[in-house]
């Protein structure tokens, strides 16, 4: 299987399924802005020109982040890394990934992109507050709900903790201040600490 990916980038997170699974994977580095890669044309691997993209060992290309972790979870259910169909904690893990997706993950690309959105520096800096603010916000739902939790479906890591930790770990690149929850910066923490998200990082250079 190979992964195509962007350093610290959500495909982070697929990356640390793989590694928290023990699976043999093979990653390729993507150039977001040409959207190239050492195959070439990115967009012939994934038309919509984003990360992460899987190549499984079909060799066909399966994208969507969600998507993927589902799968690779889904190769190796023994390992409970998403909680079995028809259960209620299944739905609570989509739940999760959904939020993260949509609340979370999408009301940070702008803050990475606001000189390609706005020209203006004025503008700029009110894109910015605008996204900051709701993220603000965003972030303290994700800290109530994940209350005293050790992870967000309670004893056991599980997808939804790989993709929230990466979605979170760009705080510090964008000036969303995550101190006033000790909840998550703990969390933050006790993630950062697990073996597969150190193995994930150092293979992306970020640690
Ligand atoms: N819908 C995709 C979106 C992934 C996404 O936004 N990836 C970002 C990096 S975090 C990206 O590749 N952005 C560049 C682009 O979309 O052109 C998913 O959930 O996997």
């Amino acid at each position: 299987m190979k992964l195509f990916y962007k350093s610290a980038a959500c495909s982070l997170a697929p990356h640390i399924v793989m590694a928290e699974l023990n699976m043999v994977y093979e990653l390729e580095a993507v150039d977001l802005k040409t959207k190239t890669c050492a195959s070439g044309d990115f967009r012939k691997i994934n038309p919509n020109g984003s990360v992460p993209a899987l190549r499984m060992e079909s060799g066909e290309i399966l994208t969507e982040g969600t998507v993927i972790m589902q799968y690779l979870s889904d190769l190796k259910p023994e390992a409970n890394m998403m909680p079995k169909t028809g259960t209620a904690d299944r739905y609570r893990c989509l739940e999760w990934l959904n939020f993260i997706a949509t609340d979370l993950h999408k009301n940070y690309s702008p803050l990475f992109f606001a000189g390609m959105i706005v020209k203006n520096v004025e503008g700029q800096a009110e894109l910015k507050s605008y996204y900051v603010e709701m993220l603000r916000n965003k972030v303290a739902v994700a800290a109530e709900r994940l209350g005293n939790r050790d992870f967000v479906l309670g004893t056991t890591f599980s997808i939804a903790d790989a993709y929230l930790f990466t979605v979170l770990s760009w705080s510090k690149y964008v000036g969303v201040d995550l101190s006033a929850h000790t909840n998550i910066t703990a969390y933050m923490t006790r993630i950062g600490e697990r073996p597969s998200v150190v193995r994930a990082m150092k293979e992306e250079g970020i640690l």
